[in-house]
């Protein structure tokens, strides 16, 4: 670590309704005590989950500048963590800036956003899945969700998955570079009500797994929630599987305080109303190590 407070270059959308992205992963950081410097890969009038004829901004030529100038400034970040990608071509910009300002003690997270369900997110189509196959192999960690996962590896997405498969998808995109591989919402074989978060440690060869009890309803955003308290976790010093378990158990309050209100889900989760939960280390754990 090399800032009094960890300093994280955080290249996302910006979207200005809707709760994803840029307007999560800096409210999240903050409260854990981390510096957020955004790099906005698009400005959008919303996320696209959900509403029709949202407005979009490629930021790409200026992302160039704005990292001319960072690189002027001689900044050095202890992580940097992309998510939301404007276009394939500003792959090769995340790549240059990963290469560009690596230092040692680096944390490098890609969320490899694309898709959820089964399908990919609006914009987005097979040159962004290519690019993004090549981008995770720069990470030290990846946070996938289970149908990024299938994308990244050309596996057919299904509705429900083994343990053992689970695994084999872990162990085979650690191999493609990054030491750490957590998936989320993994829809286990024979586990309807939970959703599995698993992780691999490439280092200790060790697997994990939490799980949360499933609310009947799915909201965006929340797997940027999710990545932000993760790399926020990582940043103060937690180990792995306790990061996984602030991740899960945050996520999983943010759901909790939602659902009751029975707002639009396409406005994503309450989280403001639970960002407070986020100054306290973790006070219950359920990780598990798997066999
Ligand atoms: O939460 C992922 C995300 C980020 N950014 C934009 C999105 C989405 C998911 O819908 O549309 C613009």
């Amino acid at each position: 670590m090399t800032n009094p407070v960890p300093r994280v270059a955080a290249i996302h959308d910006l979207s200005g309704f809707g709760r994803a992205s840029l307007t999560i992963v800096s409210p999240v950081l903050s409260s854990m005590g981390i510096q957020v410097c955004p790099l906005p890969t698009s400005l959008l009038s919303t996320h696209t989950s959900g509403f029709a004829g949202y407005t979009f901004l490629d930021l790409t030529e200026e992302m160039r500048k704005v990292i001319r100038h960072w690189k002027e400034l001689n900044i050095e970040f202890d992580a940097v963590y992309s998510g939301f990608l404007g276009s394939s071509d500003q792959v090769g910009i995340v790549s240059d800036f990963i290469d560009s300002f690596r230092n040692k003690e680096q944390l490098v997270v890609v969320d490899p956003v694309m898709g959820d369900d089964g399908t990919t997110y609006g914009p987005y189509g097979p040159d962004m899945v290519s690019a993004m196959k090549e981008l995770v192999q720069k990470a030290d960690i990846i946070t996938p969700n289970y149908t990024e996962s299938c994308f990244l590896l050309d596996e057919p997405y299904r509705e429900e998955i083994t343990e053992r498969d689970v695994k084999m998808h872990l162990q085979r995109l650690s191999e493609r570079g990054p030491g750490k591989v957590v998936i989320t919402s993994v829809p286990l074989k024979g586990r309807k009500g939970h959703s599995y978060v698993y992780a691999y440690d490439k280092a200790f060869n060790t697997f994990w797994r939490v799980s949360c009890s499933y609310i009947p309803a799915s909201y965006p955003g929340t797997g940027d929630m999710f990545t932000s308290v993760l790399v926020g976790s990582l940043l103060q010093g937690d180990s792995l599987p306790i990061a996984l378990d602030r991740a899960v158990q945050f996520v999983s309050l943010a759901i909790r305080s939602t659902f009751g209100y029975g707002t639009p889900r396409r406005e994503g989760v309450l989280f403001e109303k639970v960002l407070y939960s986020l100054m306290t280390p973790v006070t219950v754990s359920n990780y598990e190590v798997v066999d």
